[in-house]
């Protein structure tokens, strides 16, 4: 008996079969419970031999089946261990990461290079009084200037601001006459223009303002040529035309060689080989009086500079609508911009 069921533990292939051998010879109806519960009718001679032998028989099936039973546990746990053991020097997959759209980017770096001039970031509204935006500006109401800037009320007196130069003004009349205040304003501006190439309807301006006693002509230049040489580098020509705005006395506008440039046919330049980037002149008199300045003391110089159009030049990009519709094949290319 005994060796037939070591023998069929032997044979064992599994946890199951360990058990049908177990319930076959140990349990209630097999063959020892039954010789043991029998013991009651043998001689008294008898009993403690056949007990013996019972016991002996049983605990060396028992313990035959306690052996392989561990033998099977140890091996479905190595089984379970090498099956799912982890390569840490595997390259990972990679998720998909979102960044700053190119604008953002181009906002943070003009940043980084006026504050490094010593210039402050300065925040305004972008739905406007018509008094910031427009007459604190020397543009009183029904002024032929203020078709420049084709705008959208809201009532009479609120309209989306039609450029950051509003924020100039509130800066000004926050300091109270008493300067100095140099400050640089990104933000977005809205006007009724048609869109095509190089106009939105909705577009980012930086402003710059510096007032104080005795800032000059060339001090604006000196900071332009800064600003230009950082963006684009040495190689691309920068030309300051004589221009027109009513908040500034006298005015110019700053352009920069085209780099899209197809010749006639490009969609930037239109074939004139250049691009206008900013506004610029001295503070007029007039607004640094209207922001209670003394304009027998204090001078300033202020610039509007159109974002999107640095980014089409700095990276050839052909048409301003590309950064509003928002196609990742066109935002993919600048995560590493
Ligand atoms: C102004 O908005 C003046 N406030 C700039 C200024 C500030 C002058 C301080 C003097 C002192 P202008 O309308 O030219 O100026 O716009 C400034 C720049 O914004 C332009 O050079 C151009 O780069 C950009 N810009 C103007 N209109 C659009 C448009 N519809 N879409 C995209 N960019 C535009």
């Amino acid at each position: 008996l005994k060796t037939e069921a070591l023998q069929l533990v032997e044979q064992a292939e599994d946890a199951k079969a360990l058990q049908d051998v177990k319930v076959q010879y140990l349990g209630k109806k097999g063959p020892i419970t039954e010789v043991l519960r029998g013991m009651g009718k043998l001689s008294a001679e008898e009993r403690p031999v056949i007990g013996q032998l019972a016991n002996e028989v049983r605990e060396s099936i028992q313990g035959a089946i306690e052996e392989k039973q561990a033998r099977f546990e140890k091996e479905a746990l190595e089984k379970q261990l090498s099956e799912e053991t982890i390569d840490v020097t595997m390259p990972g997959r990679p998720e998909p990461a979102g960044g700053p759209h190119l604008l953002t980017k181009i906002i943070e770096d003009m940043e980084d290079l006026f504050i490094g001039m010593g210039f402050n970031v300065a925040e305004g509204p972008e739905v406007e009084q018509d008094y910031y935006n427009f007459e604190a500006l020397n543009l009183p109401k029904g002024h032929p200037a203020r078709d420049m800037q084709d705008s959208f009320y809201i009532t009479e007196e609120l309209l989306l601001r039609t450029h950051t130069s509003s924020v100039q003004a509130r800066t000004m009349e926050n300091s109270e006459g008493k300067g100095p205040v140099k400050i640089i304003c990104p933000g977005v501006v809205y006007r009724r223009d048609t869109d095509d190439a190089t106009h939105s309807h909705q577009f980012t301006q930086a402003e710059g303002l510096y007032v104080d006693k005795h800032v000059r002509m060339s001090d604006l230049k000196g900071v332009l040529n800064e600003f230009a040489k950082h963006m684009f580098g040495d190689e691309r020509d920068i030309r300051l035309r004589p221009s027109f705005f009513p908040f500034t006395e006298p005015s110019v506008e700053m352009d920069i060689s085209c780099k899209v440039c197809g010749g006639e046919g490009c969609s930037v330049c239109k074939g004139t080989g250049w691009i206008e980037i900013l506004g610029a002149g001295m503070v007029h008199p007039n607004v640094l009086e209207m922001a209670g300045y003394d304009s027998k003391e204090y001078t300033g110089f202020a610039f509007g500079i159109g974002v999107e159009r640095i980014a089409m030049l700095k990276y050839g990009i052909e048409d301003i609508r590309h950064f509003y519709t928002n196609d990742v094949r066109f935002l993919n290319q600048f995560h590493k911009a």
